[in-house]
């Protein structure tokens, strides 16, 4: 079994725990309901905090009632797993959700950031956040109102850990992308960036993405299924 392994999961790995994906063939998904520019950006939030606050109180309400699913899961095992065997997961994920922690994983590198936190745009501070949050809403560190927003990466802002996720890259025996559409940057660019330092790669997806000719090898089917199937092979082989 490979002693570092790099994971970067998607909202495929979550979609089987009531969450939506961003993207399907069936065009029912978040981005094709709701345009991204309009909510998913530093300047849709200076121009109109409500609506894009409202869109993320709807996602956190929904997150409250989900639940972990197997993919999640098999990935906490794997993370145990290696650990005893003096090696390591690395777990990065594209997800605001906290799924991976309530299945038990330890480490969990959240490149977009986290729905349950808050940051506060006057003294930086991130603190967790689990009900709604209103434009009216005082930081409850610096006091400033109005001044928190959704600890989530927004498009143009810069992604979390990149030095952490860099270094994992590079030390990595095993590059394994499970239920994302490559449709995203930097993180879609990650494979590539794998392969450059030799390491070989696996794409475990519904369905191909859009950078599947990057992956060395492919397994396709519904992540609560493949998943738990790929680690049992990894920790039983
Ligand atoms: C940045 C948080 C500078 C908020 C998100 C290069 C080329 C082109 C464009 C760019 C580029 N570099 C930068 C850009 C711009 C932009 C970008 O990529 N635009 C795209 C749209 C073209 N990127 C940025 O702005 C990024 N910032 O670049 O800063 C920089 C540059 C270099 C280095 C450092 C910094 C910031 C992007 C982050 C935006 N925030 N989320 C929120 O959630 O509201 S992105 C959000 O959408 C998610 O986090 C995720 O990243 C993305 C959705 O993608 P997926 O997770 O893959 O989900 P998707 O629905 O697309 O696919 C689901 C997959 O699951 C499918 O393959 C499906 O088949 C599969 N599936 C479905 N069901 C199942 C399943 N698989 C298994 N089982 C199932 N049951």
């Amino acid at each position: 079994m490979p002693k570092h392994i790099f994971v970067l999961t998607g909202a495929g790995v979550s979609a089987e725990s009531g969450l939506g994906t961003f993207r399907d063939k069936h065009g029912e998904g978040i981005w094709a309901r709701f345009d991204p520019m309009k909510l998913a950006t530093p300047e849709a939030f200076a121009r109109d905090p409500q609506t894009v606050l409202a869109f993320y109180d709807a996602r956190r309400r929904n997150l409250v009632n989900a639940k972990p699913n197997a993919a999640h899961f098999a990935l906490a095992r794997l993370e145990r797993a290696l650990a005893a065997r003096g090696g390591g997961l690395t777990l990065v994920t594209q997800n605001i959700d906290d799924l991976h922690e309530r299945a038990g994983s330890k480490e969990v590198i959240h490149m977009h950031g986290e729905l349950f936190k808050a940051r506060c745009l006057e003294c930086g501070s991130v603190r967790p956040w689990f009900d709604d949050l209103e434009p009216s809403h005082a930081c409850p560190d610096c006091g400033s109102p109005g001044s928190l927003r959704p600890h989530v990466v927004w498009f143009g802002e810069m992604p979390l850990r990149m030095d952490d996720i860099e270094d994992a890259l590079r030390r990595a025996d095993l590059f394994v992308a499970i239920g994302t559409s490559g449709a995203v940057y930097p993180a879609a660019a990650f494979v590539a960036e794998a392969r450059a330092y030799g390491v070989p790669t696996c794409e475990i997806n519904l369905e191909a993405a859009e950078n599947a000719y990057c992956f060395d090898e492919a397994r396709y089917g519904s992540a609560s299924e493949t998943v738990p199937a790929w680690v049992e092979e990894l920790v039983e082989g």
